[in-house]
């Protein structure tokens, strides 16, 4: 019987910081996990390579479920990012290996395709309304069937997801930067774009738009309400998750879709969202909710209350939780849409993804697993840079969801 042989932990900076573990088993055959947390990568870092990686020496690679099992329980102390990362990342690994032992594609491991590809969208952003008009025209240019748009607030410095020049990293300082928000400004302002968006565009392709926690309960109703004629493909993340009871108050205002979970990585964390349809897209992923294993059983969740897939997909995901993202998205029957920023050139010096892009789909690598290749020896030459994601400050200075 084969059996782990080797569990490495890489932290690197290769135009932003992924953390990727490497399984090797006794026949030399290797699997790759992504265990990337945005600002706090070194915690699983720790976790996998302190103590995750003496339990998977020896073991079976070939048992991912109990594996599964053996890691969620094992840990008596039980969800949160940090912990589901690191498993996460051991499934997804688990899954690669397979794959390989069986001389096919992950996701031919998982039922086949259910379609011929997996639709996208991007980031289109401005710091005003006519450059972000001109990025959405960008992205419809390439082939997008859907777009997120996003622009700055005027007069408001720190505003969700403006990109600076090419890169749209939000974990830009070697402490956090302090963003002031200003809530009245941000409600008055977005749905303007918004419609200005669908003025210039039409209605002929998904527009999307993330309003990245900001709002409480009733401003996001007001919000969904108002920008109903702008038929958004969702509104995510309208107000903080942690309660869920809240989207119940948003549901009872507005009929524009609502798409939750990046944040959340249990299936727990989105069962009522889920069986009480508050929400119409889950967007849990690969590299925090559990791995393969996991999100199967949350989409599956989610298939039986016709709320579809909409997994998170930023450049904080490496290519492998991409790649084994689309493994899943190509099988699942309620699939919805995949985030897909794309990743800078440095980081595809260390990651060989055989993910494409074409006609507005991304599809998945026929290799054997997941398609992806880690390069440790390029990894080398981009060293750890310790880095975080913004705080968000409301004018007087309180802390606000960032
Ligand atoms: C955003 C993310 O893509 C999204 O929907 O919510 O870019 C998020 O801000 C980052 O992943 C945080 O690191
Ligand atoms: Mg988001």
């Amino acid at each position: 019987m084969s059996t782990i042989e080797r569990a490495e932990v890489f932290v690197a900076s290769p135009g932003r910081t992924f953390v990727t573990l490497r399984i090797t088993t006794s026949d030399g055959v290797t699997g790759l996990g992504d265990a990337t947390l945005n600002g706090r990568e070194l915690a699983v870092a720790s976790y996998l390579q302190d103590h995750l990686v003496p339990l998977l020496i020896g073991k079976d690679p070939a048992r991912i479920e109990d594996m599964w099992q053996y890691l969620y329980k094992g840990a008596y102390w039980r969800r949160g990012p940090v912990t589901m990362t690191a498993i996460s990342a051991v499934d997804t690994a688990l899954w690669d290996i397979k794959g390989k032992v069986a001389g096919l594609p992950v996701y031919q491991l998982l039922g086949g395709r259910s379609r011929d590809g997996v639709m996208v969208y991007s980031h289109a952003s401005g710091t005003d309304v006519p450059s972000l008009l001109d990025d959405v025209q960008r992205y419809l240019d390439l082939g997008y069937k859907a777009v997120r748009a996003q622009a700055a607030v005027p007069d408001v410095g720190g505003t969700y997801g403006v990109r600076k020049g090419t890169v749209y990293e939000p974990a830009a300082s070697t402490l956090p930067d302090e963003q002031p928000w200003d809530t009245e400004a941000y409600l008055r302002f977005a749905p303007t774009y918004l419609d200005a968006v669908r003025e210039r565009f039409g209605f002929g392709f998904h527009l999307l738009h993330d309003v990245h926690h900001r709002l409480t309960p009733i401003e996001a109703a007001r919000f969904g309400k108002r920008v109903e004629d702008a038929q958004l493909f969702w509104m995510e993340d309208p107000t903080p998750a942690e309660n869920q009871e809240a989207f119940r108050l948003i549901r009872q205002h507005t009929t524009t879709p609502l798409a939750v979970g990046e944040v959340l990585t249990s299936i727990w964390d989105v069962q009522h969202l889920i069986t009480e349809q508050l929400i119409d897209y889950v967007r849990t992923t690969v590299v925090h909710a559990g791995g393969i294993t996991h999100l199967r059983r949350i989409f599956d969740l989610a298939a039986l209350y016709q709320v579809r897939t909409g997994s998170h997909g930023a450049t904080d995901l490496s290519p492998v939780s991409l790649a084994a993202a689309v493994h899943v998205d190509i099988t699942v029957p309620n699939f919805g849409i995949q985030e897909y920023m794309g990743h800078v050139d440095e980081t595809g010096e260390v990651f060989r993804s055989g993910v494409t892009f074409a006609d507005g789909m991304l599809h998945p690598s026929e290799e054997p697993g997941l398609g992806v290749e880690y390069d440790e020896k390029a990894a080398e030459r981009f060293p750890y840079e310790p880095r975080y994601l913004p705080v968000a400050r409301r004018l007087d200075g309180s802390v606000h969801d960032w």
